[in-house]
């Protein structure tokens, strides 16, 4: 290998994973280029040929190897979770949870563990829209001293169906449609509406996926969740279920609808933007780990099943218990060694943590080794930097395609008297994996558990834990995709045989949208025992403050500099990112504008200011995109701002005079219309505006 591949470069970060990926870091500063045989290469420009204008020769091994391997760049993209971004961090726990588990990486306060973390949409492939409405993928991989634990959730708590042996149906029905390949990254279309009409069991997960959890307003912003119910197993045996939750600290937003199509045009990458620019700017995403911990002895006291991964545990029954942190603060090095390499896998756990017999859960444990094997190449991809363990691994597997480690001496069985009976088991007093006893009997069969037949009580809960603007934009989702469904049956089969079971209000309001008779009661209709969750809503997952919010600060040539670079210091204290935006890139006095306002239109911030400056307001009341980008952020309920002859954009754009969360005043004004502009951004929208703003054209 030449001195470049193993040149023991700066790492960017001195946490474990980062010192063990240095050896395959290759950086090129300095080098000759050169084949993969290590010949130097003196021209990259022109491929060998016969004379200067005659035909290419075979002999060119130079091109050959570089466009045989050219070739072979691309490897199949996952089938599901297919468009993705990822990121390093570390994990700490807060205090220890020994009396909980024996997991290493949950004992001790001082000890990082490293991890990356990948999310993802769910039905796009690899190159679709990040703000697509979808369920968002949240994979963390801790690479811990017992070996690599990976949590592989999800963004919503719960899943679309019971048994793992209906994931091919469901993931044929979700997926881009088998003769055109339409829709791309959406669930509007019949093939998916088909069979969730048909699959009761699927309704409380699709009312999730109606609502605005499925479309985040950033990946920094998204909670997590592990789904299936997951035991924790102490050093003393002793095992309790547990469910898995992320909370991000800045809280949880979302986009509109409206908003989240035009970002799909606007800025594809929208989310992995964000991601990639907080991380460089310093912003570290951070979540916080929480557990929800049910005893043995109560696994029956609910009123659904503990094992059914279509029902989540309302916090208001179990708490979550918080114990730790994860801080995202390095972006890749390299999206394909990385992102795309990395491989996740729910059977990737460490000693204090095991299964529950999830049916669901079950299932993944094979299919997630076996997608690998065709998508990375065969059975070494453990092998690949970015999934080997931190901590060392040596057992008698040996050979298969694209095998790294050149493993020395005759012994690959065991047990062996030629190696010394090396590698060895380990006690599980000392570390060695012990699969938590429990105990078993049944019959042989085929059958879903009567505990598993109540589909509508979660799905009414869900809804009934809304508030009204989130109700709101449920039926409006509903309406929205069933809308784009091409048969009559399907539609009618969703309203009258899951949405009037779910609630009978959602359900006249879509059939109303879709030109339906108001739906009768509907026949197995959904009896809550808690009757609604306030936890659920993500009006009560607002945090305060607007640290990492982008403002646009809408101006031009002609403006009161002064004030603007004011305003731009006001937000930065408050941890906001304002970017000027004006017409054109010329400089206002001596500010360079960020971008243009068809650069960077209003869907791309949370607020939006309108500075003072005379000459400045006549520029953009007279500009249609101007106006245009200040009434689209009215319309999308965004905190808006203006001061002194800024009023007369907001005037020009001819919005409502009187307007909840539009912050207004004259120059002397400054400090009092910042104060309110700044809490009103911190709610991050003004649902109160939701009437007034749709009488405002898109
Ligand atoms: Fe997955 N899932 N899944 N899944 N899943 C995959 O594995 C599968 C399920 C989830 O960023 C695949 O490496 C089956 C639930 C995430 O790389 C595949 C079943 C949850 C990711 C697969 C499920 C998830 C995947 C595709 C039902 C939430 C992306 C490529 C039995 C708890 C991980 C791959 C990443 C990826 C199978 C259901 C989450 C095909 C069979 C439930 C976040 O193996």
């Amino acid at each position: 290998m030449s001195k470049s591949h193993r040149s023991p470069g700066k790492p960017s970060s001195s946490d474990a994973k980062s010192q063990s990926l240095e050896p395959f870091r290759a950086r090129a500063d300095g080098e000759a280029l050169r084949t993969n045989q290590g010949v130097k290469i003196a021209d990259n420009q022109n491929s060998l040929r016969a004379g200067p204008r005659g035909p290419s020769l075979l002999e060119d091994f130079i091109m050959r190897e570089k466009i045989t391997h050219f070739d072979h760049e691309r490897i199949p993209e996952r089938i599901v979770h297919a468009r993705g971004s990822a990121a390093h961090g570390v994990f700490k726990v807060y205090e220890s949870q020994s009396e909980l588990t024996r997991a290493g990486f949950l004992q001790d306060p001082a000890k990082e563990t490293p991890v990356y973390v990948r999310f993802s949409t769910v039905q796009g492939p690899r190159g679709s829209a990040d703000t697509v409405r979808d369920v968002r993928g949240f994979a963390v991989k801790f690479y811990t001293e017992e070996g690599n634990f990976d949590l592989v959730g999800n963004n919503m708590p719960v899943f679309f169906i019971q048994d793992a042996i209906k994931f091919p149906d469901f993931v044929h029905a979700v997926k881009p449609e088998a003769p055109d390949e339409m829709p791309t990254g959406a669930t509007a279309h019949d093939t998916f509406w088909d069979f969730v009409s048909l699959v009761p069991e699927s309704a409380h997960m699709v009312v999730w996926a109606m609502s605005d959890r499925a479309i985040p307003r950033s990946l920094r912003t998204m909670e997590g969740f592990g789904v299936h119910t997951f035991r924790f197993v102490n050093a003393q045996g002793k095992a309790r279920f547990i469910k898995w939750h992320w909370r991000p600290v800045l809280g949880s937003y979302s986009l509109v609808w409206d908003e989240a199509q035009k970002i799909s045009g606007k800025d594809p990458d929208f989310h992995r933007r964000d991601l990639w620019e907080a991380i460089e700017s310093g912003n570290f995403p951070e979540w916080e780990l929480g557990v929800q911990v049910i005893e043995e002895s109560d696994e029956h006291s609910f009123d659904f099943d503990l094992l059914d991964p279509t029902k989540l545990i309302p916090e208001e029954l179990v708490p979550v218990q918080i114990i730790g942190k994860m801080t995202l603060n390095r972006n890749p090095d390299n999206f394909f060694a990385e992102t795309e390499q990395v491989a996740f896998h729910p059977g990737h756990i460490v000693p204090g943590i095991d299964f529950s017999n999830d049916p669901l859960l079950q299932g993944r444990l094979f299919s997630y080794t076996d997608t690998q094997i065709s998508r990375l190449g065969g059975p070494n991809f453990h092998e690949l930097p970015i999934n080997r363990p931190v901590c060392p691994f040596q057992n008698n597997q040996r050979d298969a395609m694209h095998r790294q480690t050149l493993n020395v001496g005759q012994a690959s069985y065991e047990p062996n008297s030629v190696g010394g009976g090396w590698p060895k088991e380990t006690d599980p007093a000392d570390g060695g994996f012990e699969s938590y006893q429990e105990k078993m009997e049944g019959t042989k069969i085929r059958v879903r558990s009567d505990s598993f037949a109540d589909h509508f009580s979660q799905a009414t809960m869900f809804y009934n834990s809304m508030s009204e603007p989130e109700k709101d934009h449920i039926k409006a989702s509903y309406a929205f995709e069933l809308g784009k469904v091409t048969r009559p049956e399907i539609r009618e089969r969703e309203v009258n045989e899951i949405l009037a079971n779910i609630d009978a209000d959602l359900a006249a309001s879509v059939a109303e949208a879709l030109g339906l008779p108001k739906p009768k009661a509907g026949s197995k209709p959904g009896k809550p025992k808690t009757a609604d969750s306030p936890a659920l809503s993500l009006m009560n997952r607002v945090k305060p403050g607007i640290k990492t919010r982008k403002i646009a600060l809408l101006t031009a040539p002609g403006a009161d500099a002064a004030m603007l670079k004011q305003l731009r210091d006001a937000f930065a204290k408050e941890g906001a990112t304002a970017l000027v935006i004006a017409p054109t890139l010329a400089a206002i006095g001596d500010i360079t504008p960020d971008a243009t306002i068809a650069g960077m239109p209003s869907v791309m911030f949370d607020a939006v200011f309108v500075p003072g400056g005379e000459a400045a307001a006549q520029v953009l009341s007279q500009s249609g995109d101007a106006r245009h980008f200040v009434l689209e952020a009215f319309k999308h309920l965004k905190a808006l701002g203006a001061v002194d002859t800024g009023r007369l954009v907001l005037q020009a754009a001819h919005l409502p005079d009187q307007a909840d969360g539009v912050a207004t005043g004259d120059a002397k004004e400054l400090a009092r219309v910042l104060k309110e502009f700044v809490d009103t951004a911190g709610q991050h929208r003004v649902w109160s505006r939701a009437a007034q703003a749709e009488s405002v054209p898109a």
